[in-house]
């Protein structure tokens, strides 16, 4: 389009600079200061790699006669003791050393950060090498150098697609033999690998695996994932990323309650991300408070049926209704299904068959035939539940495991389960209101107007799912300097010669306190694809938890008044840029979740 045509050419100019991932709002986020822990300084007050030392703080998820068989390398080197940086200026000495990075897992907002603050503290003087792909990169050998110039352009920004991420298990002898050529090829003193459970798993073995070869390869992981389960009590609150998809999903959850109270005709079902722990769903009800919000782990230690869980909700939905609100929003977890006592125990059995005749159902052209060759191999119990749920559900639970033996939950529409569950449930209450309405104990308290109320009452829902559009977005201020000071930690791990570690930031309330976790010690045994295999410790909701408390003591309210809030959009700038997620400052005992402190502001240069 020519100038002239209604069209200024300066603002011709300032479209097509947006092109690609330059918006006007990026070109801003990239300049942004970030705050950084003193350790991190030097001198002269420029940002620098950290040394470290042991501490009196040991970790031991499993138990240590185990961990002694599975890592004796790694455990003999470092034990489970915790280890806490300190300034000192003599790493920013070091060169000719060269780190490799990789991402793993789903992405998380952040993780450009931790490149940049990897090449920060590996300085002029040393290489920092990108792994394309993930652990699938690695195997292949799918290797570049990063240059400055190339993380100028990605800093405060959100996604993985600068290097590309996987869900590839790093497990056979041959793919070991991989990884170790592919270090070799590229000369690599160290890896950092960039992870959640099963990919900080994957760090544990292959730090042990080249310490048994004689491999001169540093191995760090760094705490990566939405989901918030990869936290390790005082010494690591969270991962980086939680903090951002929480506000995401905030700010939609909070849009629903609005919508629902400004149409007063329906209830939202909002499935939310996290593939087995609730933490993301607890956080986003403590910012939202919906009318109902399910928990998982609670669902669990309760031993609750579905069929409990629905007359839950049943409950709440008709109170509501007694009270002349006919809307709301549910917020149900992910990960709900394999917490439910029948179809965990339904789960267990499947991923059983799947491993053992994987390929004879593989094999099998349709859908029938494969659910007619598990049936029979099932309890009745459990084949009885399996042909009560809707048919798309029973194709969802036998799809193929991830790499680490996963159920695929992000897959499975456990909102549409419930919804239609729910309808059945309401639509009975109004075919026989005397069987569940009246003045009896047991009952809901209901006299005749009531029930001609319920009798007349309609059930509109819409269903949703917050999940992928949590992972890539802008960085908050919290994420942003946290994925940076992890960059900052892992990097100064592998120059001061550690290795089978991963990089800690605790105490977000005053200036930031910097750790290294020994990995074996987050390690326990877990049952996966049906057999026990060692893995990091997931950190689930606990229902003794504060977090949790201050939820379960104020739900009842939530149910029965429209007490929502709205947190709007993230702040990036100004007085409200600085919170952290709710649960993390309340379970961490800080006075408040508004400011977090984690050093004085740096410019950063690349
Ligand atoms: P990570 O644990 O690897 O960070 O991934 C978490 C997650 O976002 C889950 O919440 C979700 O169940 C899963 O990834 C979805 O995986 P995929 O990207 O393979 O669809």
């Amino acid at each position: 389009m020519a100038e002239g045509e209604g069209f200024s050419r300066s603002i011709l100019e300032e479209i097509q600079k947006t092109e690609g991932k330059h918006s006007v709002f990026e070109e801003q986020a990239r300049r942004m200061p970030i705050p950084v822990c003193s350790v991190f300084l030097g001198k002269g007050g420029e940002i620098r790699p950290a040394r470290f030392k042991e501490t009196d703080m040991v970790l031991a998820a499993g138990e240590l006669e185990a961990l002694k068989q599975v890592f004796p390398k790694i455990m003999a080197k470092n034990g489970v003791t915790v280890l806490e940086a300190y300034a000192d200026d003599s790493l920013a000495q070091i060169s000719g050393k060269r780190v490799g990075v990789l991402f793993s897992g789903g992405p998380a907002p952040g993780g450009h950060n931790v490149l940049v603050g990897l090449k920060v503290a590996l300085g002029k003087n040393n290489v920092l090498v990108g792994i394309r792909r993930g652990p699938g990169g690695l195997i292949k050998g799918n290797a570049f150098e990063i240059s400055s110039d190339s993380l100028k352009d990605i800093f405060n920004t959100g996604g993985f697609d600068f290097l590309g991420t996987d869900r590839t298990k790093i497990k056979s002898p041959e793919q070991f033999e991989k990884v170790k050529e592919t270090v070799s090829n590229n000369r690599l003193d160290g890896l950092v690998i960039v992870g959640g459970d099963d990919s900080n798993t994957n760090a544990a073995f292959i730090a042990e695996y080249f310490e048994g070869e004689g491999v001169d390869c540093k191995v760090v992981g760094i705490p990566k994932t939405i989901d918030g389960d990869m936290a390790v009590g005082k010494h690591l609150p969270i991962s980086f990323g939680y903090d951002t998809a929480t506000k995401i999903y905030s700010e939609l959850v909070g849009n629903l309650t609005q919508d629902a109270a400004s149409s007063v005709k329906y209830w939202h079902f909002v499935k939310l991300m996290g593939r087995t722990a609730s933490k993301i769903t607890l956080e986003v009800a403590l910012q939202t408070k919906p009318a109902i919000a399910l928990i998982s782990e609670e669902i669990a230690e309760k031993n609750m049926s579905l069929e409990e869980i629905v007359d839950s909700i049943v409950r709440v939905i008709t109170e509501r209704r007694l009270r002349g609100i006919n809307h709301g929003v549910i917020l149900i977890p992910e990960g709900l299904i394999e917490f439910i006592p029948e179809m965990r125990n339904l789960i267990q059995e499947l991923n059983k068959v799947l491993a053992e005749y994987e390929r004879d159902i593989r094999d099998l052209p349709t859908l029938r035939n494969k659910l007619e060759f598990i049936y029979p191999r099932l309890t009745p119990q459990s084949a009885q539940l399996m042909a009560s749920l809707p048919d798309d559900i029973e194709e969802m639970l036998i799809l193929d495991r991830d790499d680490h033996g996963n159920v695929k939950v992000s897959q499975i529409e456990t909102e549409k389960l419930l919804i239609e569950k729910i309808r059945y449930k309401v639509s009975e209450l109004k075919r026989h209101p005397d069987k569940y309405f009246g003045m009896s104990e047991g009952k809901i308290a209901a006299g005749p107007d009531e029930i001609e109320k319920i009798k007349s009452m309609t059930l509109s829902t819409q269903s949703h799912f917050l999940g992928y559009e949590g992972r890539c977005g802008k960085p908050t201020a919290f994420d942003a300097t946290f994925a940076f000071l992890l960059g900052l930690t892992a990097g100064s791990l592998i120059l001061d010669g550690r290795t089978g570690y991963m990089a800690a930031v605790t105490d977000f309330d005053r200036g930031g306190r910097v750790l290294a976790l020994p990995l074996p010690g987050l390690i326990t045994a877990e049952m996966r694809k049906g057999k026990k295999e060692y893995v990091i410790e997931k950190s689930l909701v606990r229902t003794d938890s504060r977090s949790f408390r201050i939820f379960a003591d104020n739900r009842e309210r939530w149910a029965k008044q429209d007490l929502f809030s709205s947190p709007g959009p993230i702040q990036h700038w100004g007085p409200t840029s600085r919170q952290i997620p709710i649960s993390v400052a309340v379970d961490q005992g800080y006075k408040s979740f508004i400011q977090f402190d984690l050093g004085e502001e740096r410019e950063v240069t690349i």
